[in-house]
């Protein structure tokens, strides 16, 4: 019998005998590479690649050509594929090796992609099938190898192949807001996958492995530590480990950063003052970055947090962000390396709303900025909850480069035993309508600078990972770093695409499975909106680490740290005034939207309480009064939950039982969470509304005191 035909029998006997037996522990992520099972559709790909040549020798090249053997091995059962040369079926190669004859062939499609794009070309020779994977780069190959083997895990056909595909954004970082102990700040899988202190002499294979699964879906930079900085990353201790980082993930493509503490030079560098301005001070930032370029030469640049959250920063010294940022812009100029400032400001001392706030701070500096600096903003004005409506500063900086923050792990969101399919939300926001320049002016546009003609666009996503085994401590929030990374290389994907290629490549291929666990997927954003904050509510987590409800908080030092300064409830109704007669928050987007948002009757139900604070009788579009509103949504969440684990529970035949399992102990601990949420905010909110539950709502299955007294001393990521 030869190996192949043992195989699937043993395959087939075992799952005869006791279902899916083998088991699967999710480290593998998306790139599974499961056999295809399908003899035809296997049959097909053979005949594509009978022989196969890789043209060139860098590190890049070695790489893509180890993936694609990887994948072709597993996928076909196969291991042996010929080397004819030119003449072999499948020819990886990028322009500088390319062959006369198909640079002439190519011409025209590698004048339309850009450094890291890629172009996939069936033609017919003689008759026969012959495939060119080539990009600019060899970088922009392997993005193209890596394409195409998606292709196959998606069970695509590849017998007449024509893509030609370039990242439109520039920039496509993960920040991973990793301390140097370790722990992970917002991090809910488990500690940093930096061992700091076993680098730079070992290499933990992890860090090949990340290096894929990022190249893999296009993320090409890596901030590699917390915003809340640590200045002794910018060592010579830790920037040798730094390196050793920098040296694996570059045949990746992937370049690393640093985030750059704005008080080094006085905590490292034995300097009075950190003053922007200071001669010293920019001396100190020149002669640091140049010590890094000597040691990383493809070093990003810095990623900063300043005056933020008791961050240090510029302000300190009576200076203010332009002039830190270009500081720091004027140091890394000279090596082609840039500044990611956050905008992500607020301040306790500022009593306007602090949603305004970034937006009044920044957007007066517009054009100030040096070519190198971008300006990163979260997606929403507050802070990463489970829906807010685009942040104004979109749009809103025309001579400015803004670039995304989203945060893949889910600080508001359940954490990582909730299961949340993001790219639902990115595409939300990334669809959003800023209408600064006219209908159509979405928020992706200015991510990808075709609506201000910015050269610089880049994309940040706060990661999901930590060294659990399978990386995001919840095997199905491994399609938010997935669907992340596809948003990145493109933010026009659908969530739907995104989430059946995941599906595909991380599970199976069978329809049976697929259909259902997308959309179950799909309805997954909108269940925990549901269940948490219904109807435009926002920031009622528990204090500090934000696990659970809490909108009877009021005592903190902070004002706008406490769940009550959001919702406002009181016995006239509940919700933040955002409009004129309130903060006029409003005011801050194009008149186009300033005015749907603003007047009750055109604001989108989903913004209603972000926006406005209505009455508890205020009738919504469906006929129900607010209150009866709120309390049927909240019970919708729950129904939502248990429809998704009603669905897993039929997926058990198409899955390994390690991850069926997991991902059933997961939805029971989110449903008996948007239980525990729908109970204590109904219960906390009925004290203003006076109004008894409607019916189709289930009673609580506790008292408000209850909820109040639940404690978790210990919880993840604070
Ligand atoms: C890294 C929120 C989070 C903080 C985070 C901060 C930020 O406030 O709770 O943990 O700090 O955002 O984005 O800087």
């Amino acid at each position: 019998m030869n190996r192949l035909i043992l195989r699937q029998f043993l395959l087939l006997t075992l799952c005869f005998v006791s279902g899916n037996v083998f088991s699967n522990n999710g480290y593998k992520l998306w790139l599974q590479y499961n056999f295809v099972e399908d003899s035809k559709l296997r049959e097909e790909y053979k005949v594509g690649l009978n022989s196969i040549f890789f043209a060139g020798n860098s590190e890049t090249v070695k790489v893509a050509s180890k993936e694609l053997m990887l994948g072709l091995s597993e996928m076909l059962g196969e291991e042996n594929f010929k080397n004819n040369k030119w003449n072999s079926q499948l020819v990886c190669a990028s322009e500088a090796f390319l062959n006369h004859e198909l640079k002439k062939l190519l011409k025209s499609e590698l004048e339309e992609i850009n450094d890291e794009g890629f172009v996939l070309k069936t033609f017919m020779v003689h008759g026969k099938q012959k495939t060119v994977i080539t990009g600019k780069t060899d970088i922009g190959t392997m993005y193209g190898v890596y394409h195409f083997l998606r292709l196959l895990q998606t069970h695509q056909s590849i017998k007449q192949l024509n893509v030609i595909e370039s990242p439109k954004i520039k920039v496509r970082v993960l920040n991973h807001w990793d301390n140097l102990d370790r722990t992970v700040e917002r991090g809910y899988a488990g500690f940093s996958i930096w061992d700091w202190h076993r680098l730079p002499d070992y290499i933990d294979q992890r860090y090949i492995d990340y290096a894929r699964a990022n190249a893999s879906v296009g993320i090409n930079g890596v901030v590699l530590n917390n915003v809340n900085a640590n200045a002794l990353i910018l060592t010579p201790f830790y920037l040798e480990k730094v390196k050793a980082l920098a040296d694996v993930f570059r045949p990746y493509g992937i370049k690393v950063y640093l985030t750059a503490r704005f008080s080094a030079p006085i905590e490292i560098g034995d300097l009075k003052t950190a003053d922007p301005l200071d001669k010293n001070v920019i001396q100190w930032w020149n002669k640091k970055t140049e010590e890094i370029y000597k040691m990383i030469p493809d070093f990003g640049g810095y990623l900063v947090k300043a005056n933020s959250e008791g961050q240090p920063g510029p302000q300190n010294y009576g200076r203010n962000h332009v002039d830190g940022a270009n500081m720091l812009a004027d140091a890394l100029a000279t090596f082609k390396g840039i500044v990611m400032w956050r905008a992500f400001v607020y301040s306790e001392h500022d009593v306007t709303d602090r949603a305004k706030q970034a937006y009044s701070e920044f957007v007066p500096y517009d054009g100030q900025f040096k070519k190198n600096v971008v300006v990163q903003v979260k997606n929403g004005a507050i802070d990463f909850q489970p829906r807010e409506p685009f942040h104004p500063m979109f749009g809103a900086m025309p001579k400015t480069p803004l670039m995304m923050e989203f945060q893949i792990t889910q600080e508001y969101l359940g954490q990582s035993t909730h299961t949340v399919f993001l790219p639902k939300l990115f595409e939300e926001v990334l669809h959003e309508d800023t209408y600064v320049n006219g209908k159509g002016s979405i928020v992706a546009k200015d991510v990808d600078g075709s609506l201000h003609g910015d050269k610089l666009t880049g994309i940040a996503g706060v990661s999901n990972i930590g060294n659990d085994i399978n990386w995001t401590g919840n095997v199905m929030l491994q399609a938010n770093w997935y669907g992340y990374g596809r948003l990145a290389w493109n933010p026009y994907l659908s969530s739907g695409e995104i989430a059946d290629e995941w599906l595909r490549s991380t599970f199976s291929n069978d329809k049976k499975f697929v259909e259902p666990v997308k959309e179950m997927l799909l309805d997954s954003r909108e269940a925990v909106v549901n269940y948490m904050t219904p109807l435009g509510l926002h920031h009622i987590m528990a204090t500090g680490h934000h696990y659970g409800p809490g909108p009877w908080v009021s005592n903190l030092s902070r004002p706008e740290w406490n769940p009550v300064y959001y919702h406002k409830a009181d016995e006239n109704g509940v919700g933040f005034d955002r409009t004129k007669t309130g903060s006029n928050a409003v005011a801050q987007y194009a008149p186009e939207v300033a005015k749907m948002y603003g007047d009750i009757k055109t604001c989108p139900e989903e913004y209603l309480l972000w926006f406005h604070h209505v009455s508890w009788d205020y009738k919504l579009k469906d006929g129900n009064v607010l209150w009866d509103g709120i309390a049927l949504k909240y019970q919708e969440g729950v129904e939502e939950v248990k429809s998704m684990k009603k669905t897993w529970q039929k997926m058990k035949p198409y899955v390994d039982d390690e991850r069926f399992k997991e991902v059933n102990m997961f939805l029971d601990i989110q449903l008996k969470e948007a239980k525990w949420w729908r109970d204590s905010c109904l219960l906390y909110f009925q004290q203003y509304s006076k109004k008894e539950l409607p019916v189709g709502v289930d009673k609580p299955e506790h008292t408000l005191e209850y909820y109040k007294s639940l404690k978790f001393p210990f919880a993840p990521g604070n």
